[in-house]
């Protein structure tokens, strides 16, 4: 526990003093696009017509504004009023525009500062919320997982203990899952579904905001163990009657699957907390998949028909249609065992076999979850790896149409969870049988990526390099998963590290490489500036060797028939369990360069000034976000140059 605490603080200390640096450096005077004022990031949050109306009325004119849409209702798009009327004249550091990106020229009349961050209702600012918070939790998970690689140095639990490794792998799972890349992948899609399909903002931007906002409240439930035992601590001395309360809630150590009868006998209250927690951020998910999809069906630009929609809006709507029926379950499932643990009822009790009946309801939320968490990603490898390679996707309809194939054999694959249980042997072979068929639209996509190389002229930018660290991942999580598939297989496998190593190359490796190809593609439209490419690549080999030393660790401890969740471990698996501890500390190493190069480069990276940053106009693939780019930056530019003509008219007179 002292061990949580001391790791939990020395974070909390790390990132404050992170912060307080991008704080420093924010409020010196940046050298923004084209004038040295822009220093303020305050915007226009989810205002469109206002503020077009007020960069009209006050600059003379906004030309190239893609947010023409009269559809929405005044209502709907005045929901956060600012204090300052139009005739005002705001002072100059607020020509700005939404999202992080400064200096568009624009003018705002919404809140600034704090205020402006706890209303928006915009969708790129959402979405930077969603990415912050993701960040967050990323970083928090994998100290977790640090902690927990640093006791299985050693064969015996000699460095923090049983108990707390126990609450560590419990801890991570649900941190890195839940909060980190559900939100990662919403907050991307909140930035870049609107643009991509010609939307002005989502279906809902009060609900996107409810969505994003009950997610810190289920973190702090979730992890209220560890708040809980510093508390604990902390009251120690002045107050031991509520030290003992607080210190009563101990981080939960049931393992992220919360079976039964473990997770019902154990008192502890803190699972309680979790598990409701744990209830908020699905109620979040699913608010937030609604939003999606309501905006993927009535948003759509006139000209953006089924046939033109982009793979990642296209696998955004089948996430969040599996997030519907899934999540839901997950929810119930979640009160039932709430039910069972506080007013005595017997849904999951071990004499009615109520513990198999969690197990089914469990997987079919669980295994429907791991391609709500990886078929976005398989979308922004679609989107992203073509532009380097200078041609289009190859086979864009199968791309598609596996996609969907995924999204409905997804939930018809649970029992693989569950080869070991003594279920029905006829049943089982089934299960066995669609499992290893969903193999199947997984490799076409990955067929389709590597034809897509094949012919094309490759550029090894980041993004491009992170694509094809993705899919190189994904073939050995892929037929690993194949092997767990098979039932004799299976039966050696359960509940050895190799399914650990099976889902790491996923779970260390494909998503978070999408994701960060994603961000390295979009971080000139966000920031306006570019990221050190060196930095970037550097941060790239990090993580695909320590993904790589990680996971094939994992996966041969799991071959000699090493079982997970353990701390303690007979000698002769310590060299590779050394192997996997150093493969996670290159890993962690390689986000520690990528958090640098982000912030040094938003800060003072290079500024772009032509929106083709990419080359992609050469190859007819200017796609839809990067021509709004393209208009913001003509438009900064003509507010710009129309201010300083005011200004120097002003200083004449
Ligand atoms: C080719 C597709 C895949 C197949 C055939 C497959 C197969 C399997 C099987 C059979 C298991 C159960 C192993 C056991 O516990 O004995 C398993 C576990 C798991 N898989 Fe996959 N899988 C695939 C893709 C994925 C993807 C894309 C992800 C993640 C995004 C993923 C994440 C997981 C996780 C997290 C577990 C373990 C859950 C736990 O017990 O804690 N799998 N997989
Ligand atoms: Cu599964």
């Amino acid at each position: 526990m002292y061990a949580e605490i001391l790791g939990g603080t020395l974070l909390g200390v790390v990132l404050l003093v992170f912060c307080l640096w991008i704080d420093g450096r924010l409020t010196r005077p940046a050298r923004a696009f084209a004038t040295d004022n822009d220093t303020d990031i305050r915007t226009d949050g989810g205002e469109p017509n206002d503020a077009r109306r007020t960069s009209k009325d006050e600059h003379g004119g906004s030309s190239g504004n893609e947010r023409t849409d009269g559809s929405r209702s005044t209502s709907e798009m005045s929901s956060n009023g600012g204090e300052r009327t139009e005739r005002e004249s705001p002072p100059r550091d607020e020509r700005t525009d939404g999202g992080i990106a400064t200096g568009y020229g624009f003018v705002t009349s919404k809140p600034t500062g704090l205020i402006r961050w706890l209303t928006t209702v915009d969708h790129k600012d959402i979405g930077v919320l969603y990415l912050t918070f993701g960040v967050f939790m990323f970083l928090w998970g994998g100290s977790d997982a640090m902690m927990a690689r640093t006791e299985l140095l050693t064969p015996s639990a000699e460095v923090f203990g049983i108990q707390t490794y126990n609450e560590l792998f419990t801890t991570h799972a649900i941190t890195m899952l839940f909060l980190f890349a559900t939100p990662i992948l919403f907050g991307l899609a909140n930035y870049f579904l609107p643009l991509l399909i010609g939307a002005d903002d989502m279906a809902f931007p009060r609900i996107n905001a409810i969505a994003f906002w009950v997610l810190p409240p289920a973190a702090v439930l979730i992890r209220f163990g560890i708040i809980s035992d510093s508390m604990a601590l902390l009251l120690g001395a002045v107050s031991p009657a509520l030290s003992t309360v607080f210190a009563a809630f101990e981080p939960v150590s049931v393992a992220w699957t919360f079976y039964p009868p473990l997770s019902v006998q154990t008192a502890n209250p803190q699972i309680d907390m979790a598990l409701l927690g744990l209830h908020l951020s699905g109620i979040g998910t699913t608010l937030g998949a609604i939003n999606i999809i309501a905006t993927v069906f009535a948003e759509r630009s006139p000209d953006v028909g089924w046939e033109r929609l982009d793979i990642f809006s296209w696998t955004l709507l089948v996430q969040a249609g599996l997030i519907l029926f899934a999540f839901p379950l997950l929810g119930a499932t979640l009160i039932m065992l709430l039910l069972d643990r506080s007013i005595g009822t017997s849904f999951f009790a071990v004499e009615q076999g109520g513990y198999i009946l969690f197990q089914h309801l469990f997987w079919f939320f669980g295994h429907p979850e791991v391609y709500i968490l990886v078929l976005p990603p398989f979308g922004l490898i679609s989107l992203v790896l073509p532009k380097f390679t200078g041609r289009k996707l190859f086979g864009y309809q199968f791309v598609v149409y596996s996609t969907m194939a995924i999204g409905v054999l997804s939930f018809g694959v649970w029992a693989h969870h569950m080869f070991t249980t003594g279920i029905n042997p006829q049943i089982r072979a089934s299960f066995m049988a669609i499992t290893i068929a969903i193999a199947v639209p997984t490799a076409v996509k990955v067929f389709n990526w590597v034809t897509t190389l094949w012919t094309g002229n490759i550029r090894l930018e980041a993004p491009m390099l992170f694509c094809i660290g993705a899919i190189s991942t994904l073939i050995f999580g892929g037929v690993t998963g194949v092997f767990l598939g098979s039932i004799p297989v299976d039966l050696l496998y359960h509940g050895t590290y190799y399914v650990v190593g099976h889902f790491h190359f996923f779970i260390t490796g494909t998503i978070p490489f999408a994701v960060f190809a994603a961000v390295y593609y979009w971080f000139p439209l966000m920031s306006r500036r570019m990221y050190s490419r060196p930095l970037a690549a550097a941060h790239f080999w990090l993580s695909f060797v320590g993904v790589n030393l990680l996971s094939f660790g994992m996966l041969l401890l799991g071959m000699l028939g090493l079982p997970r969740r353990s701390a303690t471990y007979p000698a002769e698996f310590v060299p590779l369990q050394v192997t996997a501890s150093i493969g996670a500390a290159l890993i962690a190493l390689g986000q520690i360069v990528w958090l640098y190069n982000m912030v040094q480069s938003y800060r003072s990276g290079r500024i772009v000034m032509d929106a083709d940053v990419w080359g992609l106009k050469e190859y007819g693939q200017f796609t839809r976000e990067w021509e709004w780019f393209e208009n913001r930056l003509e438009q900064a530019q003509s507010t710009t140059e129309s201010h300083d003509d005011a200004e120097r008219n002003e200083a004449k007179a």
